[in-house]
């Protein structure tokens, strides 16, 4: 990234655009993805929280070279991809994500942890794309509530506790390839879809290799670039094919231990707070 991308990182707590994939590349991962989706109905229950295990195209996305130079840039040289998503926002979905900081129910040491959130079709105002709040990186964790909304697209429906001055909002625009960073405390969400285009963001969640989970559970990560000298997290194996079965047993192990995480932290913060 250049000098000012860095420092609007910095100060904003997100940077966009960033040309990381060719619109070619980002048809290429859509068309296997819509390949897999087609074929496999339960694709996204059985992969949910670490989709990059399950599926081969993530896994090469998630070590795509761009994707990772501009990520280096904030984070340093050595990275290990932690978690991903898909948020996916068909023509007139209803679907919508709630104000909230990222970390809330992660258990991370330390902010050192970014998102690239990867566009495979046009993401804009009309059809719901990201909006953040600027320079909200910066205030530390607040509260959230979990709500029960059936069109909120995150698992818990958390929402933050303060009053959002929407009026301070950004768009992050995106063309087919482009993505965006955000901070793991940036307050952001997004609206639903009020277009007929598809809006299809890819998260990969990247942390510094210094970074540890302390909430006590397992925690995996791949390392995709530099050097891993610190051992903090067990190392994913990369899959061979889609649903690789040595995989898949990795991927349910965790998968359980992810589940008991979430709920351990968002209990303790219930607790906090009353
Ligand atoms: O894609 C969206 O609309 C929201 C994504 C999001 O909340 C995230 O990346 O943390």
């Amino acid at each position: 990234m250049s000098n000012k991308q860095v420092e609007q990182y910095n100060n904003d707590g997100y940077v966009c655009p960033i040309r990381a994939l060719t619109p070619e590349e980002a048809e290429n991962f859509r068309n296997r993805m819509d390949a897999l989706e087609a074929s496999e109905p339960d694709l996204w229950s059985r992969s949910k929280i670490k989709p990059h295990l399950m599926m081969t195209w993530f896994n090469e996305l998630i070590r795509h070279p761009k994707i990772l130079d501009a990520v280096e840039d904030v984070l340093g040289p050595d990275i290990l991809a932690w978690a991903t998503g898909h948020f996916d926002k068909k023509p007139r979905d209803p679907g919508f994500v709630s104000w909230h900081q990222d970390a809330t129910y992660w258990g991370l040491s330390e902010p050192s942890v970014v998102t690239a959130w990867v566009a495979l079709t046009p993401s804009r105002h009309e059809n719901g794309c990201m909006r953040v709040i600027p320079g909200t990186h910066t205030t530390g964790q607040l509260p959230h509530k979990d709500t029960v909304n059936q069109h909120n697209l995150l698992s818990r429906g958390q929402d933050v506790e303060v009053q959002v001055d929407e009026a301070r909002a950004v768009d992050l625009e995106l063309q087919p390839g482009e993505i965006s960073l955000h901070h793991t405390m940036l307050i952001h969400g997004s609206e639903p879809n009020h277009s007929d285009t598809r809006r299809l963001g890819i998260t990969i969640r990247y942390v510094a290799a210094h970074v540890r989970q302390t909430s006590g559970f397992k925690d995996s990560a791949t390392l995709v670039r530099g050097i891993d000298r610190y051992g903090h997290f067990l190392t994913e194996p990369q899959p061979t094919q889609d649903f690789d079965p040595p995989v898949v047993a990795f991927y349910n192990d965790i998968v359980g231990e992810i589940r008991s995480r979430k709920e351990a932290i968002a209990a303790q913060a219930k607790s906090a707070g009353s």
